[in-house]
């Protein structure tokens, strides 16, 4: 099975009630967070049914935002890296993520030097590369650190650009299998998936990129039903996930987990 799509285990980290805190680009009202516990009940469900480990950690009030876990650590199966966000709230959440991977891996690195920045939701991990966008999160200093600290476990980490406007680089594309990859045309037309197979969001659908193939699914948001059925033709298991919270936060099915297979 491909080491990019498919996960022996996923930490998730309930969402806290200071959501309502948490950062957002434009305000479209209040998170429900009732409605956020429940679609992260189902997310969390989902994960699990093909088989996966998942560690379910405590909500973390004095972090807004930490209930998107993805941004504080990349793991690899060689082992994993704790993450700089750019975001000055939430780089306490980096720190309480270090001793869970710990626990799992025994080679553990940091990004750490004070110019450097980067958050997990701009690294796409490949069965062939790390692409990493820059973007206002994650500057040049973080990715070149990423990929000193990376290169002797035998990864390449290749720099790319986040949209201007888009939060992260994931926020506009997933992993579907070791070929191809979902996306938005804003993203696509960068050119930097060359020598991979690109499936286009539907015009108007661009929130429906950040999906993420996990074992046998494709978690994908609701809510975006042209999207949603060129997948199924194209063959994969897509299960629909309520995200109309997250999204009010900038979040979505990436930023909500991490996923890994740690070598042992
Ligand atoms: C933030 O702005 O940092 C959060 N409100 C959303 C983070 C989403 N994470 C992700 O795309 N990996």
């Amino acid at each position: 099975m491909p080491a990019s799509t498919h996960f022996t285990h996923a930490i998730t980290r309930r969402p806290a009630g200071s959501i309502i805190s948490g950062l957002r680009a434009v305000d479209t009202g209040t998170p429900n967070l009732s409605v956020m516990k429940a679609h992260h009940v189902d997310y969390v469900a989902a994960l699990r049914s093909t088989g996966a480990a998942i560690v379910e950690l405590a909500a973390l009030e004095d972090y807004p935002d930490s209930v998107f876990v993805e941004d504080t650590a990349l793991c690899l199966p060689q082992g994993a890296v704790i993450m700089r966000p750019g975001a000055p709230s939430r780089l306490g959440e980096a720190a309480e993520m270090a001793p869970q991977l710990r626990a799992l891996y025994a080679d553990v690195r940091a990004i750490d030097a004070p110019g450097s920045f980067i958050e997990g939701g701009d690294i796409l991990v490949t069965e062939t590369e790390i692409l990493v966008g820059r973007s206002a999160r994650t500057n040049a200093a973080g990715i070149a650190d990423l990929a000193r600290l990376t290169a002797d476990w035998g990864h390449t980490v290749r720099e790319v650009h986040t949209p201007p406007g888009v939060l992260h680089f994931k926020t506009d594309c997933s992993l579907l299998d070791a070929e191809s990859i979902l996306a938005t045309d804003r993203l696509a037309a960068s050119g930097c998936f060359a020598g991979y197979k690109v499936i286009a969001v539907a015009q108007g659908e661009e929130a429906a990129a950040n999906s993420i193939r996990f074992n046998n699914l494709v978690l994908f948001p609701a809510g975006f039903p042209r999207t949603r059925d060129s997948l199924l033709a194209a063959g994969y298991d897509v299960r629909e996930i309520g995200n109309s919270e997250c999204a009010r936060l900038d979040g979505g099915m990436s930023c909500l987990s991490l996923r890994f297979t740690p070598q042992r």
